[in-house]
């Protein structure tokens, strides 16, 4: 499988993030792809590349224009003002408060296109996440081709990032990003399946009331995990969409039966709907060993995810790598996810 790798993630390099009231080690951090890029050669899984130049238009068919200006000079901004270091919202426009109004304080802007304070918005968060998007087409565009399926070596993540909004460690939302590019590219049917321990509350949002893309999700119960406010099971989508978004939340600690059970519902449903082109969002922060999760799987249940995918038998598949915190096993993981499917697909063709 060829991967599409993101060189420009380095410049996103987060030192803190606010946890509890405190600034600890960030999580999101750039020797995550780093350790991923080593095990991916170490694999010799296939050429990586490197990402193509596709301009703004796709990032503007998800993605709100007036947002993606704001992310691009944010930073600038912030410096202009004083700020130092990485940028941080500090007020949010919650209920009975006007979000239609762009306010001029840069302060106010902060919070109307965010959701939360544990995403720095660093100097280099926009080049990285644009080219994360651009590692993201150029990877869909493999997986549309001859090769039918490609993965995508990219940070920050996207799942959480909404139409206008960043948040989650995540500001452009890259599954949406490929899934809309798919559909404008001919495609009728894309699924996206959301294997990160997170609910990708951005990417149920942006397809919720649309039946040509389903978005179906197992994650970790939004009652006590992030992002808390999106991710309930009896969220299956509206208008046009009812019937198109499905998500298996999970109590914090469950098992690994239980995981896959969740999984044979979700692929179940995808059976039905037969996507064209099935995007997968990789998080492997389902480890047992990540930091900020509370999944029990490891090697050998990374490595079966990928064959089970691969047994799914979509005409094409795109992996796109969301989160994974455990740094130096994130590497191992992704490889085992990439490897099964690989193993999966050779089994499929000897049939
Ligand atoms: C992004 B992705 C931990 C706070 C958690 C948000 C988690 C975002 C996860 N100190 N903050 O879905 O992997
Ligand atoms: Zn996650």
């Amino acid at each position: 499988m060829k991967t599409v790798y993101n060189p420009q993630h380095a410049g996103h390099a987060a030192t803190h993030e606010f946890f509890r009231g405190r600034l600890v080690p960030a999580f999101e951090i750039p020797a995550r792809a780093d350790y991923v890029l080593k095990a991916v050669q170490a694999a010799a899984l296939g050429e990586v590349l490197a990402p193509v130049d596709h301009g703004l238009a796709p990032l503007e068919r998800v993605h709100a224009p007036a947002y993606l200006r704001f992310l691009r000079g944010a930073h600038a901004e912030w410096r202009a003002l004083g700020g130092e270091g990485d940028a941080f919202p500090a007020v949010w426009p919650v209920r009975s408060l006007r979000s239609d109004v762009e306010p001029q304080s840069f302060a106010a802007r902060m919070g109307l296109y965010s959701m939360d304070s544990g995403t720095p918005l660093t100097a280099g968060a926009w080049e990285a996440a644009y080219w994360g998007a651009q590692a993201t087409l150029s990877g869909l565009e493999i997986a549309l081709g001859d090769e039918r399926r490609a993965y995508v070596l990219t940070r920050p993540p996207g799942h959480h990032a909404g139409a206008d909004f960043f948040g989650g460690y995540c500001f452009i939302n890259n599954a949406a990003v490929a899934a809309q590019a798919a559909r404008d590219a001919g495609l009728q049917r894309v699924a996206i399946l959301d294997v990160d321990y997170h609910h990708g509350n951005g990417t149920q949002a942006i397809f919720y009331e649309r039946a040509d893309v389903f978005y179906a999700s197992l994650h970790g119960d939004p009652q006590t995990e992030y992002p808390f406010f999106l991710g309930h099971a009896d969220e299956r989508g509206a208008g046009a969409g009812l019937g198109f978004n499905a998500n298996e939340p999970l109590a914090a600690g469950s098992s690994n039966e239980a995981w896959f059970a969740a999984l044979e519902r979700l692929l179940g449903r995808l059976q039905v709907f037969a996507p064209e082109l099935l995007i997968v969002s990789l998080g492997v922060d389902t480890y047992g060993g990540d930091p900020i999760s509370h999944f029990k799987l490891d090697r050998p249940e990374f490595a079966a995810l990928g064959e089970r995918l691969a047994a799914f038998g979509a005409p094409r598949t795109l992996f796109l790598q969301e989160g994974g915190y455990a740094t130096e096993a994130i590497g191992l993981n992704v490889v085992a996810v990439l490897q099964g499917f690989e193993r999966g697909l050779g089994r499929a063709g000897s049939r």
